[in-house]
């Protein structure tokens, strides 16, 4: 990624005809630039969601915007159907450029977009309380449900292969062998175990291949914090960060909401020791996927959701591990080995997934059946 210099996310604001009071650097995310915008307009000053996509991680970011332009309108219409009030906290609404465009392209080639602020509405880096996570399990869950009669040209795979849990798997053996930076000697114990996970690494796809998980367009970032929660309800309201929304496994996106709430420490935890499934975060989040969801999803994609878990999460690890391995090229962190410490948390949670699996599993097929 470039660099930021100093009054351009002000200049570019002013490209989308806001006249900004401040800007500053907002939200948790791993992957774009993301600032707050206040402005003045209106009596009580108006707030913006100003990004610039990350060309490293999104290397076609004017197709990632195409296809987020078609997903938004496709799922304001299906609200609009369903008689939603309240569209604007529900769905994320591009804001357009004074040209008309839904994003904005600057001198250096980078894609910027605006998107209004959704008001009165958190999104949690941890959750912890099952009632919310159920919650947010239910919006992707809906999210998914809304997208089951998307129309028209397939959209774009902004990242392509991106849940190919093999690919990853050969990406970190060679990063591995490349050892770029030097790290490998420290890490050997959690590599040599990860190399020994091509099996489970390999049956996602292996049903994909076998026609037995249909393609779908879905979410495959469903991380807990990529959900805005209500602050007087709790109701989970509106599904962020669409940019990886393009074809893929209903499956995956149960997974990421198992990976990133079913666990009983936070993502990047400096000590793996404490890693286990929530249990009941793991039934919340379980109930309000496939509540969400409903008829959409066929029973092999109803019934796999601890398989998928595990597999999700295997493959953050490998990603998390072959990160740090680069030397932190891919996810934005903000300390040394915090790579490693969100890789091992990864490792520690399949081993806790496949520990509890029995009895998870019997949970799930009460609730498929
Ligand atoms: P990244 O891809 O880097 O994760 P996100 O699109 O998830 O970027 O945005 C980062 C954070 O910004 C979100 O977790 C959320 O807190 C906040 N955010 C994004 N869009 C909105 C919005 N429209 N309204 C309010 N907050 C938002
Ligand atoms: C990234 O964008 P963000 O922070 O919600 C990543 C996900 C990972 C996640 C791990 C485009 O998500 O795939 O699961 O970090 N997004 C991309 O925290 O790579
Ligand atoms: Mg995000």
């Amino acid at each position: 990624m470039r660099p930021t210099l100093d009054g351009m996310p002000e200049a570019i604001a002013e490209q989308f005809g806001l006249d900004a009071t401040s800007v500053r650097r907002y939200g948790g995310g791993h992957i774009n630039d993301t600032y707050l915008v206040r402005t003045t307009r209106g009596s009580g000053g108006r707030r913006w969601i100003l990004q610039r996509i990350n060309d490293t991680v999104f290397t076609r970011p004017v197709e990632l915007m195409e296809n987020v332009a078609r997903v938004t309108r496709h799922v304001r219409g299906r609200l609009v159907a369903e008689g939603v009030r309240d569209l604007d906290r529900r769905v994320l609404t591009l804001h357009p450029t004074v040209m008309g465009a839904d994003w904005y392209v600057d001198l250096y080639g980078q894609v910027w977009r605006v998107f209004a602020f959704v008001p009165r509405a958190t999104s949690h880096e941890v959750i912890t309380d099952p009632a919310q996570a159920y919650q947010a399990a239910l919006a992707f869950g809906h999210f998914q449900r809304l997208l089951a009669d998307f129309e028209g040209p397939r959209l774009h795979e902004t990242i392509p292969q991106f849940h190919d849990t093999p690919k990853r798997v050969r990406d970190f053996a060679a990063v591995v062998a490349a050892d770029p930076v030097g790290r490998l000697a420290g890490v050997r114990r959690e590599v040599d175990w990860l190399l020994g996970q091509e099996e489970l690494a390999g049956s996602m796809m292996r049903l994909a291949t076998e026609g037995v998980l249909p393609e779908r367009i879905t979410h495959n970032d469903t991380k807990l914090s990529n959900v805005l929660l209500d602050n007087a309800t709790g109701e989970a309201i509106c599904v962020l960060d669409l940019d990886t929304v393009m074809p893929g496994l209903s499956l995956y996106d149960f997974a990421d909401l198992c990976r990133s709430g079913a666990t009983t420490v936070p993502e990047d935890a400096p000590d793996a020791s404490g890693v286990d499934v929530d249990v009941p975060m793991f039934e919340a989040l379980a109930r309000g996927y496939l509540e969400g969801a409903g008829s959409a999803l066929e029973p092999a994609e109803r019934e796999l959701l601890v398989l998928a878990g595990e597999v999700m999460t295997l493959e953050q690890a490998y990603r998390f591990l072959g990160d740090y391995l680069a030397g932190d090229t891919y996810y934005q962190v903000s300390r040394d080995g915090q790579n490693l410490d969100r890789a091992r948390t990864q490792i520690a949670l399949v081993q806790a997934l496949q520990r509890h699996e029995e009895s998870l599993n019997l949970y799930v097929a009460g609730l498929a059946n």
